[in-house]
């Protein structure tokens, strides 16, 4: 890998510790094609992993210091010793360097070895426009001493679930495991179908002439964390009203049968999750088969579903998702993609399709805010590693 963003990383490095790195790793960030807050309930997820990445250049030290500079933050410097509690730090332009200490924690807290090291970190994932950009940095600083280290027994799905760890516990944020396992463990040219309950992966193949379309809205995601945390909590409560550990185990049968006395928006959220988990083992099956029109039945459906069951879309989303379902009809799907409340839409269409889902969002959409939407045309891409 010759690019921008390498470049980037290695001037960081020789700025902050005037050397060269002995290893450079990097994690991607992440787009989900179906299964939306269904990891938390213990079902199956659909992501790629995406050709934008966090970088991390590394060697070791003789001491217990770890030494970070972030190239995206105008080289800015976190340091901290291994042999001191390791705290998190008040936010300020320095929220970054929680997700790198954050992540160096669990990996002591798991018994690992850790020796200091010297860390410049840069990254293209784009930022707060729910693509897991923290993911992909927490879960490229596991692989970064996993390389500098050699510890070959640390899995790729270990290394996920520290970093998610590292996020619910040190950064505070309650998130499932889809974003951290997708950075850790995807595939080339492949979505996962990931079951969040025994975290197998099974990969399923894009057809070569479909083209990945992110298609960022501009709105910022701003209720995501309290949001997020009270549509957990109304899963959690729906899955007690069933008397079963996770509402992956409870089908639409039950759903109805067993409904009783359950509150109306508790059970719409309860459906969102049991309709979705069957529209994405569908969907893992129709891209298998090259299916693109029943893929773009069940990203409608999700999308529906989203905005009216589990009430997590905005009206700008909405519009953009029908803008790309106009332009698409029915070659491909659009629908929002991650936490919701903003961010981005996911579009599948056939590469010639592109420029006029260009055309068509520049001319139609403009956020509350005014500005036009990003859009990127992504490739799925392979796991962390090193490069
Ligand atoms: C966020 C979380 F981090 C994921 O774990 C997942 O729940 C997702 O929202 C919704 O599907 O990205």
């Amino acid at each position: 890998m010759k690019s921008p963003l390498l470049k980037r990383v290695l001037t960081s490095f020789s700025v902050g510790f005037d050397a060269a790195p002995s290893c450079v790793v990097h994690a991607p960030g992440r787009v989900n094609l179906i299964g939306e807050h269904t990891d938390y309930n213990d079902g199956f997820v659909l992501p790629c992993a995406i050709d934008y990445h966090t970088l991390v250049a590394a060697q070791p030290r003789d001491d217990r210091l770890v030494r970070v500079v972030a190239a995206d933050y105008g080289n800015k410097l976190d340091e901290f010793s291994l042999d001191a509690p390791i705290k998190p730090l008040t936010a300020g332009d320095m929220g970054w360097a929680n997700y790198v200490r954050g992540m160096v924690k669990m990996l002591l807290d798991h018994g690992l070895p850790l020796r200091g090291a010297e860390l410049a970190v840069a990254g293209n994932v784009p930022q707060g426009a729910g693509l897991s950009s923290s993911a992909s940095l927490e879960v490229a600083i596991g692989q970064a001493f996993k390389t500098l280290q050699g510890f070959d027994e640390l899995s790729a799905t270990e290394i996920a679930l520290l970093a998610q760890k590292a996020e619910n516990r040190f950064v505070g944020i309650n998130c499932g495991i889809m974003d951290q396992l997708i950075s850790a463990r995807g595939a080339a040219g492949h979505a996962l179908l990931i079951d969040c309950r025994s975290l197998d992966a099974a990969p399923v193949h894009l057809p070569d002439d479909v083209a990945v379309l992110i298609v960022h809205s501009r709105v910022k995601r701003g209720l995501v964390d309290s949001e997020y945390n009270t549509r957990r909590q109304q899963c959690e409560a729906a899955a007690r009203h069933y008397g079963v550990p996770a509402l992956r185990d409870v089908d639409e049968a039950r759903l109805l049968a067993e409904r009783g006395s359950l509150d109306e928006r508790v059970f719409r959220r309860a459906r969102h999750i049991v309709t979705e988990n069957q529209r994405t083992l569908d969907a893992a099956e129709a891209l298998a088969a090259n299916d693109l029109r029943r893929m773009g039945e069940l990203m409608a459906a999700s999308h529906a579903s989203m905005r009216d069951d589990f009430e997590i879309t905005v009206p700008a989303i909405d519009q953009l998702v029908e803008i790309l379902q106009g332009v698409i009809g029915t070659a491909g799907g659009a629908r929002m993609t991650g936490g919701g409340f903003g961010g981005c839409v996911v579009a599948l269409l056939p590469e010639a399709m592109v420029d006029a889902a260009r055309t068509a969002i520049e001319a139609q959409y403009r956020a509350p805010s005014g500005e036009a939407a990003t859009v990127y045309v992504c490739h799925p891409s392979a796991g962390a590693g090193p490069i």
